[in-house]
């Protein structure tokens, strides 16, 4: 059977599983769940309890959730495409390293800001939440810009599952009007080399429903009252 990504719009961390599906060269459905209606409904936490996107169906019918742990599975796929290594290599442990790093100190930078966000209103509380978000999302920036130092790509000379990563949290300092990649030479560059990326153009196109092109092996999407008939039936 075909793997199913659930991936939450809008500006969901799931990008990225998108675009490192794409790199594989795997085939893959996709499936669109609406934050935060879908995602946090008791239908979606039958397939993820924590009522998070990404969540994906494995081509054997688990459900797999967490983005470390997806693109890890779609990377063991695709050793061939140059986008991950096999494990128990110097390469897997330092691709691993940036993950954890990306999924960690710099996914996270923007926690307090989402948080102000979506349930604190204006005040001192929410002041505080911001500032701190701000030195957070600076740092993160700032740390990330010294690990890629004169390379081109996060691990290197080629894309790997990190770059896909990043480019999905990228984007969100310009929603929060915080420091970003534009104000670090290195990353404002690996930035304009993944917009430029085929798989990168056709994950703005499907998250913004435009006519998407894929240059992998994206078999269509599916919807996710399709999904759950056919899917849990098997379980
Ligand atoms: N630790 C999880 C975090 C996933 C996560 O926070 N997903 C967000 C979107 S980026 C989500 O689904 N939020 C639910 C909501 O906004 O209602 C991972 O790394 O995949």
């Amino acid at each position: 059977m075909t793997q199913i990504l659930f991936y939450g719009v809008p500006e969901g961390c799931s990008f990225g599983s998108i675009v490192a599906l794409e790199w594989s060269k795997q085939p893959y459905r996709l499936s669109r769940i609406e934050m935060p209606e879908t995602v946090t409904s008791a239908a979606y936490r039958q397939i993820n309890p924590v009522a998070e996107t990404p969540t994906l169906r494995t081509s054997t019918g688990e459900f797999i959730s967490e983005s470390m742990a997806i693109l890890n599975h779609i990377g063991a796929g695709a050793i061939e495409q140059g986008i991950a290594f096999r494990q128990g290599t110097k390469d897997f442990d330092r691709l691993n390293q940036m993950l954890a790093f990306l999924n960690t100190t710099y996914f996270s930078a923007y926690a307090s800001l989402w948080y102000a966000l979506e349930h604190v209103s204006d005040g001192n509380e929410k002041e505080t939440l911001i500032a701190y978000g701000r030195t957070n999302v600076a740092k993160a920036h700032e740390d990330l810009e010294l690990l890629l130092g004169n390379q081109q790509w996060l691990l290197g000379d080629k894309p790997t599952l990190a770059d896909a990563y990043f480019m999905g949290i990228a984007r969100w300092s310009h929603f929060h009007k915080t420091a970003s990649y534009a104000d670090y030479p290195g990353l404002n560059k690996l930035h304009q080399r993944l917009e430029d990326d085929a798989a990168v153009k056709f994950a703005h196109a499907i998250e913004h429903e435009k006519e998407a092109k894929s240059a992998g092996g994206f078999a269509g999407h599916i919807s996710f009252d399709d999904v759950l008939k056919i899917a849990l039936e098997a379980v």
